[in-house]
């Protein structure tokens, strides 16, 4: 090759963007007093399902395209959120705790722009006395600042899901326009981008690991670490992430 600093620079190891956000995740959230839990891809329908309030039969269990895993009849599936990491977690150790469960998940859809069937997913969790909404507030606040590198505000709204009560969607204001864009083409010209889900851990989700829910209380919350990245990086669709196309890749 002609040039040796673009030999150089097409030669040289470096970090994949998806491993860039994991590692600042871990960082952001262990300076925070966090652990970063683990646990196994394949899980049992307990682990995945029953401990977090999502009986066999209910419909909230439509919510999750389970890859289910031959024999049909042992029931194990790869897990369809991290979630059951942080059950395990709680299984083993009493309150306080504060931990993320950052990893590999599983939902058996078609892929598009958006969607892939394996992508990654943070989930976290603290459990103690008097932990409340507006200590999921707070943490969250802290985290986004570091991780966007700037101030943004966080909105909550009511939601749904069947391991939290109350259950809440998380938008916050948007880190390229502070809402003053109406063509932005991260907010859409909302001011807001829709970050997470959350909640306070609803008692028998406690109470399935082992902790007294009358003593105890906690926060959780979930988001797409592919989706979060892409967020940062101005990454438009999410197939880019999985095909090592080396016109991405060495942009990092
Ligand atoms: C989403 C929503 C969420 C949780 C995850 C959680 C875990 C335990 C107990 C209670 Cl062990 N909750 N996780 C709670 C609310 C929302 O994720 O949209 N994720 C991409």
């Amino acid at each position: 090759m002609e040039d040796e600093e673009k030999m150089d620079e097409n030669t040289r190891g470096h970090l994949h963007p998806l491993s860039i956000v994991l590692f600042d995740i871990n960082k952001i959230f262990t300076e925070m007093g966090f652990t970063v839990a683990s646990g196994p891809e394949i899980e049992t329908e307990f682990y995945n399902f029953d401990s977090l309030n999502i009986p066999e039969h209910h419909p909230a269990r439509d919510m999750w395209d389970t890859f289910w895993l031959k024999p049909l009849n042992a029931k194990k599936l790869l897990r369809t959120h991290t979630s059951p990491v942080q059950v395990r977690f709680m299984e083993k150790n009493k309150p306080p705790l504060r931990i993320i469960a950052p990893g590999k998940v599983f939902r058996h859809e078609a892929t598009d722009a958006t969607h892939e069937a394996q992508f990654y997913q943070l989930e976290g969790l603290v459990v103690g006395e008097n932990i409340s909404l507006a200590n999921l507030k707070g943490t969250l606040e802290e985290f986004f600042e570091k991780f966007f590198g700037k101030k943004t505000g966080l909105r909550l709204r009511p939601s749904y899901f069947p391991f939290v009560e109350p259950g809440v969607e998380i938008d916050m204001t948007c880190f390229k326009c502070d809402g003053k864009n109406p063509e932005c083409n991260v907010c859409k010209g909302t001011g807001f981008i829709e970050i997470m889900g959350a909640g306070v851990v609803h008692p028998k989700v406690l109470e399935s690991s082992g902790i007294d829910s009358k003593k105890y209380s906690g926060f959780a919350f979930g988001c797409g670490i592919d989706r979060i990245t892409m967020l940062k990086y101005g990454i438009e669709d999410v197939r880019l992430l999985y095909q090592g196309d080396l016109r991405l890749v060495n942009q990092f």
